[in-house]
């Protein structure tokens, strides 16, 4: 599962002969968790497909005085109550570190990537960093929570056997050395910090972001990531995303993994991750309805989709401010979980197939390429309608074996251009009878 000690110059292109380490691509399914003082308000408009939904997004659409959260905020808070105010109400008293692990484990996700700073900057780890730059307590240990949440819930997560990673923004919207001097920002607050980090609690996983301001030199990645491959702690393991800077994105492949947000994703020629909560936020919102979450069989279609392009689904929760993770995420991912237990065997350590679905006959959608935002929805492609086609089954491949995902139940499964090997079987998961199979022209 782990690389071999290697050396990269600090630039592309030596940095990208770095293969992925394997376990990216076999795991296929991992929890994303963003948690932050945002988790106070917990609060966004409900717009689908748009930032604006965003809940962790609030500080910022104060600053910009976008009207919904400003009547918001000032109704609830009053006028003079700054953001800085939430600190002391984000207590996690409830948290309970093994009891998120749990819920992860039996949702099959096999990794973790909890947000360890988003960009209003505040950090759920004791960083001496965020302190000083910021003049005031900004972190989870010397602020009001008193706690390692970071800390505790990654060795929760452990002893569950899963892999644990972190979210990091590069960029902290406000901090006081971001605003007067960018260049002793990178030197003096990110990068140590950074590093702070990684050698502390060695991640799996980077999911880095917050980088659309500077490019990939200002950012100094390329040093970073040769440090990180090099000689972290987690040199062998780790993997990382695309946003190193506003020139990164999509690009690297090689290092880095291509990271698609409430979108479409991509194929199978790059390695790379869809991201998106349940509803239509990263960050907790209690502004959203029932309506505004997506079924458990509307997950687990969006998985398979995801699997069958040889991608992964980093599925987004918030938990709130006193620590909970919403008992509606629990069930999502528990159902997840019940299905995987039964088909996991499709799904994990699998391959794109050479198609990924098979269409039925008529006219097919037009395909919508753009992995930000896109509006995609497979529940839509797999629905039977009239003079239109849609999806009837996905594939996915390990070793000898296909594996073939139907949204609906059928009693006949027609699979076409497929040539059977000589003595092939069929099956279903989690039934010992073997199926009737048939090859015909
Ligand atoms: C974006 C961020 O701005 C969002 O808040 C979220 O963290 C998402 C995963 O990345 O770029």
């Amino acid at each position: 599962w782990t690389l071999p000690a290697q050396q990269f110059e600090p630039n592309w292109n030596s940095l990208n002969k770095r293969k992925m380490p394997d376990w990216f691509q076999q795991d296929k399914f991992g929890i994303f968790i963003h948690w932050g003082l945002y988790a106070v308000p917990a609060y966004a408009p409900v717009i689908p497909n748009s930032g604006y939904s965003y809940a962790e997004w609030y500080w910022y659409r104060l600053h910009e005085k976008q009207i919904d959260f400003l009547t918001f905020h000032q109704k609830n808070y009053g006028r003079d109550f700054t953001y800085e105010q939430f600190e002391p109400m984000f207590r996690a008293e409830l948290f309970d570190p093994n009891q998120w692990a749990e819920v992860f484990k039996k949702s099959g996700a096999k990794y973790v990537v909890l947000t360890s700073k988003h960009h209003e900057g505040y950090c759920l780890w004791p960083s001496a960093e965020a302190d000083k730059t910021w003049g005031r307590s900004w972190n989870a240990v010397t602020g009001t929570p008193r706690r390692d949440l970071l800390g505790d819930l990654t060795n929760a997560v452990r002893d569950k056997g899963l892999r644990m990673g972190y979210y990091y923004s590069l960029y902290e919207w406000f901090n006081p050395l971001w605003l007067t001097d960018r260049k002793r920002y990178v030197d003096e607050h990110m990068i140590p910090q950074f590093r702070d980090l990684v050698t502390k609690y060695r991640p799996s996983v980077i999911f880095s972001d917050g980088e659309w301001d500077l490019s990939d030199t200002a950012w100094k990645s390329e040093s970073l990531l040769a440090w990180l491959f090099n000689e972290s702690p987690v040199a062998k393991e780790v993997v990382v995303d695309d946003r190193w800077g506003n020139n990164t994105r999509g690009k690297n492949t090689g290092a880095t993994y291509t990271t698609s947000e409430y979108g479409s994703g991509m194929d199978a020629s790059v390695v790379w991750e869809e991201s998106q909560g349940i509803g239509h936020s990263y960050g907790y919102n209690r502004n959203e309805k029932l309506e505004d979450y997506k079924s458990s069989h509307d997950l687990v279609l969006m998985l398979v989709d995801i699997v069958s392009r040889g991608g992964n689904l980093l599925l987004d929760i918030g938990p709130t401010a006193d620590g909970r993770i919403p008992v509606i995420m629990q069930q999502r991912l528990t159902d997840m979980g019940k299905w995987l237990e039964v088909n996991g065997e499709a799904i994990y350590g699998t391959s794109a197939f050479r198609i990924n679905c098979q269409w039925s006959e008529g006219k097919r959608p037009d395909k919508k390429d753009d992995s930000y935002m896109s509006g995609y929805s497979v529940a839509n492609l797999v629905k039977p309608a009239a003079g239109r086609a849609h999806i009837e089954c996905f594939f996915t491949a390990k070793g000898k074996d296909l594996y073939v995902m139907l949204p609906q139940y059928r009693s006949t499964v027609l699979l076409r251009d497929l040539k059977l090997a000589a003595g092939a079987t069929a099956s279903v998961l989690g039934s010992s009878k073997s199926l009737p199979l048939k090859q015909s022209g």
